[in-house]
């Protein structure tokens, strides 16, 4: 429903080129709206459980080393779909098979250096908002546009 939220980081790479403004435009121009946004250094005890499921990759530690490298721009989207929705905004896991017109498709071209994350069910959504947001964090306002939207 119109209520489903997820969560997107820039990455540490993201934010070093930049990217912040240009990727929190293109989920408000889209229509969602923006609940929960901080800028974080993520320690490595809260990377590693955010990547929990990939705990016995090859490339795990690499992973939470880049992701710790400097800080990330954490946000939450509300909206109709967002989750899946925002996956086709960002684009494929490995830039290279990414379409132009996605953020990693337009901005990237490494699978470790790939300048977002956004959650891809909404069960780990509902996980990652409450690991990296409290509760306070997190604002309920009407969107005046959203008549236009809905
Ligand atoms: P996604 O970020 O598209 O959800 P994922 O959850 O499978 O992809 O992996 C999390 C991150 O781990 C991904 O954004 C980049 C890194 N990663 C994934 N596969 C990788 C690989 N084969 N080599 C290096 N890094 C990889
Ligand atoms: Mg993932």
């Amino acid at each position: 429903g119109v209520n489903e939220r997820s969560f997107v980081a820039v990455k540490p790479d993201g934010v070093q080129r930049r990217l912040v403004g240009e990727i929190v435009r293109r989920f408000e121009k889209r229509g969602f709206k923006l609940v929960g946004l901080k800028l974080v250094q993520a320690s490595e005890e809260l990377l590693r459980e955010h990547y929990w499921d990939l705990r016995n990759k090859p490339f795990f530690s690499s992973l939470i080393r880049y992701m710790s490298s400097g800080p990330v721009v954490v946000m939450v989207w509300q909206g109709l779909d967002v989750v899946k929705t925002a996956r086709k905004m960002l684009g494929e896991t490995n830039p290279a098979d990414s379409l132009p017109g996605t953020v990693r498709g337009d901005f990237c071209v490494e699978v470790g250096r790939n300048v977002i994350h956004g959650s891809d069910s909404v069960a780990s959504a509902q996980k990652e908002i409450s690991l990296w947001f409290r509760q306070n964090e997190l604002q309920l306002w009407e969107s005046s546009s959203r008549n236009w939207i809905y």
